[in-house]
């Protein structure tokens, strides 16, 4: 069985500035999520999950005690794969026209995308300790932001995650210390990557 591998950034460490420095991306990517990827790895023996895709170990292992840390490192190494195509460096308000099909489905579920960010960084916010914030199709088809603990993904839940943010500590601490808020709005404003929203309410990611 090949183990899971720890994906490259989508830019460089710095492609992100000023809004999420190198240190935190060296750190963040780096440290935290090549631990998930390892212990992934290593829980995964013996847990008869081996060979299957990160998205089917998650379904398989969420709400089993017994497989609590296959869960909550696939969850985490899905989780960040999945955040870091949710940044880009020209990414936020200035990108939101050019994605069309996400603007428009944005503006129809929210109101307006000013509204949208007040709703998600207010879901990142609420969050207590650590955890993520969401924009996701429900089974329903409607979008919806939510918000989950630790390493806990829509996907456990039926949901189609479309977008997300990162609000544990590390993923903030170094640029913003206690400030989140501060970091959710910049992120939204200035790195969301629309065109990869668009992609995954297309179904072509
Ligand atoms: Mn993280």
């Amino acid at each position: 069985m090949t183990d899971f591998a720890l994906p490259e950034l989508p830019y460089a460490a710095g492609a992100l500035e000023p809004v999420i420095s190198a240190r935190t991306l060296d750190f963040h990517w780096g440290k935290h999520h090549r631990a998930y990827v390892a212990n992934l790895n290593g829980a995964l023996k013996g847990s008869g999950l081996e060979g299957e895709t990160l998205e089917n170990i998650i379904a398989k292992s969420a709400g089993k005690p017994e497989l609590t840390a296959v869960f909550n490192n696939a969850a985490q190494a899905w989780n960040h794969a999945f955040f870091w195509q949710c940044l880009a460096p020209n990414g936020g308000d200035a990108a939101f026209e050019a994605s069309g099909a996400a603007a428009a489905e944005i503006t129809r579920a929210f109101g307006s995308l000013a509204a949208f960010k007040e709703q998600f960084a207010a879901a990142a916010v609420g969050q207590f300790g650590s955890g993520w914030a969401w924009l996701v199709r429900n089974p329903d088809g409607a979008l919806a932001i939510a918000k989950t603990a630790n390493a806990d993904n829509p996907l456990a839940h039926g949901a189609k995650p479309l977008f997300t943010l990162d609000v544990w500590e590390h993923a903030y601490y170094l640029d913003y210390q206690n400030r989140r808020v501060d970091f959710a709005k910049a992120v939204l404003d200035r790195l969301a990557n629309w065109a990869f929203v668009a992609k995954r309410l297309s179904g072509e990611a």
